[in-house]
């Protein structure tokens, strides 16, 4: 548009992602959070064999050895944690938690670290400092008055596998498995959704999958902010003249164009490399139909030239095959065009790439499993690979984009509300003590519970639970109905703010931090988005003195709640090798889990699929039937848009590093609504107008007001806000019903001006 108007902090983004903007950005980290003498250091040990993993994402490096891989917000988390701000009992003195309360998200970690133990005054309301044990005590008194099941136990994906490994140890004794998690408003999609599937619920390729490729589907994730080391891989893989074709509402500037600031040669000339070969500008929530498409095209190009099914490997490992063709022969294209804002020649092109590839990884991320059918999104995924057998041959496979640098890690060792009989048997069997069977709490089901007073008392291995989940209005006053709300933290944020009767605020050491018990300094274990566990130690030193690792936290809370425990709780945080003895104990996978973890590299957990072995009750993988194309009732009235939200290049999920989204051209403000420029002018709306959002679905009325309208390359029909602040407007029971995954990315919403609404 020529003469649109001019919108403060709102300019178009024309350079390659990466370069050497992203070498800017890292330092004006590094100077915002660091002495500067010390970061080099501490940059320089990410990823290394004796260093610590990087807590920014989940994604793997070459045998775990590679020297630190430039990466951007790699630096930020890093830089984040090892700031040398401080937020102390004196400061905690000095502001009561209402004034604590009207600080942003941004302001409130940009505080600094914990460094006490900290317990909530009602009389003055701050926080003031208390002793460990004294804590620990009062905690333990009041879990022992509570019923087990009235107990949340919420763990966010960066703890390592030793502390969450204790943290589910310590609740199945108490008698719950209410384990709400991260994974549950992320991946659940996935881990519910593949082993039906292919029998596990987590991917299949590896890195060197990547380096043999000949297609990458890209689907619904954003690598160059949420994943950056991958975009070395995609990087590579293009520059070997493999087609990455991307299906994404937005235009993700990493996605088009990438300068990578490692190679010398690009960053010289001022050069940069395409990533995506073909940009399909999917509609939110369009996935479904568009990958039902690719695949009628593909049955019809079979029909036409034969070869392109692979009916050996059906024959030999699937099932389901008939019911799937009948059903995609029943779907009519102008359905799967209308709901995917695709053209049929479009996808008819998407299949023939497709057919043309003897090799093909599907990656994807919350663009799929974020919305009110995610996993039947992730079992059409896994259909369309089984349709030219790519999974379970190298250079093939689905790969799913983890999150949390450990959230995959958490899973693994037993952090679960519906655990497997096995596992309950073996916890049995070693500890003697007879965990509950049924099935517990997901992060939802924990708020709702909270939200009804059922459940009194939340424990948190960090995160900021409120915060993440949707529909703020009704989560936040629930933390305010507990007992009893215990958080481990580095920094401060709204979750701990939301006191309950008595709350606890702990200060853990970091990822970066050098973690010293009885035997000395300790490595703990995590597990990377391609299931390579290895092990990390930091060497700083942590941020106070006072700060306690997270094992040895829960170990102190388990001690002192179970008196008669079956578990020498402290005796096993002297030395965590003697966590992961049990763990090896009581999980398959982890067989000689110490020495393992001692070679560079760490190990792979098993992944039958990966050998075409099907761990699933019919022994064989399995396509799933995807009913119509997700034509959604919900979006049916007028002037109905599908509102998506979103990370800034700037965020760490709840914690926001800075103010910009440099790659979609937003400076300095978060308060904005992206939007298609048809969708603007049928509205009647201006680039840059002020909006208010009510959510279009359910009695209650959700709204987020005052939003800046700028027009921006997404495709019609979606609209794109910041997350967490677009989560008032996420009913919290609007959720993919088969995971419990609530739908973040598919909130029908309707627009007002402000002024009108005003009015
Ligand atoms: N720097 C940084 N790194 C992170 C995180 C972070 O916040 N900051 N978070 C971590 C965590 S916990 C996670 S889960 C991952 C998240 O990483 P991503 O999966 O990349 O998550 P998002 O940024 O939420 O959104 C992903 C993309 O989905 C697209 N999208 C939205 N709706 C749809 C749709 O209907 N269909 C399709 N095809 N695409 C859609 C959006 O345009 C966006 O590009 O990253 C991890 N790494
Ligand atoms: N609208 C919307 N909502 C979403 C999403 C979305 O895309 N849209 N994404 C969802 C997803 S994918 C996820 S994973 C969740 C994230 O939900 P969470 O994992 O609960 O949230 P985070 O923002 O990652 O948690 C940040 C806090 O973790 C603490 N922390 C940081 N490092 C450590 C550490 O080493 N130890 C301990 N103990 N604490 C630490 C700090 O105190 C910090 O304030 O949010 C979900 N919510
Ligand atoms: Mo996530």
């Amino acid at each position: 548009m020529t003469n649109r108007r001019e919108v403060p902090g709102i300019r178009k983004y024309d350079a390659p992602a990466g370069g050497w903007g992203a070498l800017k950005a890292t330092s004006q980290a590094i100077w915002a959070q660091m002495e500067t003498i010390k970061a080099p250091i501490t940059l320089m040990r990410t990823n290394q064999p004796d260093g610590f993993d990087c807590p920014g994402c989940a994604w793997p490096d070459k045998e775990h050895k590679s020297t630190f891989q430039f990466c951007e917000n790699g630096a930020k988390a890093v830089t984040w944690e090892a700031t040398t701000k401080r937020v102390t009992p004196e400061f905690f003195a000095q502001n009561t938690v209402e004034s604590l309360l009207g600080m942003s998200d941004y302001e409130l970690e940009n505080m600094g670290r914990l460094t006490h133990p900290m317990v909530y005054d009602r009389e003055t309301d701050t926080f003031r400092a208390v002793q460990w044990e004294a804590a620990y005590a009062r905690i333990g008194e009041i879990l022992r008055g509570l019923r087990p099941e009235q107990v949340e136990f919420y763990t966010s994906g960066r703890a390592s596998n030793e502390a969450a490994y204790l943290f589910q140890l310590f609740a199945r004794e108490l008698g719950t498995n209410n384990f709400p998690d991260c994974s549950n408003m992320c991946h659940e999609p996935t881990s519910v959704g593949l082993p039906k599937a292919i029998g596990q619920g987590k991917g299949t390729v590896s890195l060197e999958d990547f380096e043999e490729c000949e297609l990458i589907i890209s689907i619904g994730h954003n690598p160059g902010t949420n994943h950056p080391r991958m975009m070395g891989t995609l990087w590579e893989a293009s520059r070997r003249g493999v087609p990455i074709i991307v299906l994404n509402p937005l235009r993700e500037r990493a996605l088009e164009r990438f300068q990578d600031p490692q190679a010398a040669l690009e960053m010289a000339t001022f050069r940069s490399t395409r990533i995506a070969s073909t940009y399909f500008q999917v509609k939110a929530g369009g996935d479904a139909a568009a990958l039902k498409g690719i695949m009628k095209a593909l049955l019809e190009l079979d029909a036409d030239q034969g070869n392109v099914i692979d009916r050996e490997f059906i024959a030999a490992h699937t099932q389901g095959y008939e019911a799937l063709v009948a059903d995609l022969e029943a779907t009519k294209w102008p359905d799967i065009e209308r709901v995917s804002g695709l053209t049929r020649l479009e996808l008819e092109q998407a299949a023939a790439a497709y057919a043309k590839s003897n090799k093909t990884i599907v990656t994807y991320g919350m663009g799929v499993t974020q919305h009110n059918k995610g996993t039947a999104n992730v079992r059409l995924i896994v259909d369309l690979l089984l349709m030219r057998g790519n999974i379970g041959k190298p250079g093939a496979g689905v790969c799913p984009l983890r999150g949390h640098s450990n959230v995959q890690g958490n899973r693994t060792v037993g952090i679960t509300e519906k655990p497997s009989a096995d596992f309950l048997n073996k916890i049995e069997e070693v500890f003697g003590f007879t965990p509950p069977q049924h099935h517990g709490h997901d992060a939802v089901a924990a708020m709702q519970a909270m939200v009804e007073g059922k459940s009194k008392a939340l424990l948190c291995l960090g995160g900021n639970f409120a915060v993440a989940l949707p529909d703020s209005n009704a989560c936040f006053p629930a933390m305010k109905q507990l007992d009893l709300s215990v958080h481990f933290g580095t920094k401060l944020n709204r979750s701990h703010l939301l006191t309950a009767k008595e709350t606890y605020l702990f200060p853990v050491i970091g990822r970066t931090e050098l973690d010293v018990q009885a035997a000395g300094p300790q490595s703990i274990t995590v597990e990377d988005s391609m299931s390579m566990v290895h092990a990390s130690g930091g060497k700083l030193t942590p941020a106070s003195p006072w700060c306690r690792s997270e094992p040895a936290i829960v170990a102190g809370i388990a001690n002192a709640t179970l008196p008669n425990s079956k578990v020498n709780w402290l005796e096993l945080i002297t030395d965590y090798d003697k966590i992961r003895v049990l763990i090896e104990r009581t999980l398959p996978g982890f067989e000689n889990y110490n020495e393992r973890i001692r070679r560079p590299g760490g190990f792979r957990m098993p992944l039958p699929a990966t050998e075409r072995r099907w761990d699933t009750p019919t022994g064989k993988a399995m396509f799933s039937v995807y009913e119509g194309v997700n034509e959604d009732a919900a979006y049916a009235g007028a002037g109905v848009l599908r509102l998506v939200t979103l990370r800034s290049h700037d965020q760490y999920n709840t914690t926001i590093y800075a103010l910009d989204d440099r790659y979609r051209g937003v400076f300095g403000r978060r308060d904005v609504l992206f939007m298609n420029e048809a969708d603007m002018a049928e509205q009647g709306i201006e680039h840059g107008d002020v909006v208010d959002i009510e959510t279009a679905i359910g009695d209650r009325k959700l709204r987020l007001q005052k939003i800046t309208a700028i027009a921006y390359e997404i495709a019609r029909g979606s609209v794109g806000a910041y997350y967490p602040e677009a989560n008032v407007l996420v009913p919290l029971d609007y959720i993919d019903k088969e995971s419990g995954t609530p739908s973040y990315k598919s909130v029908p919403v309707r627009l007002q001006r402000s002024a009108e609404a005003v009015a």
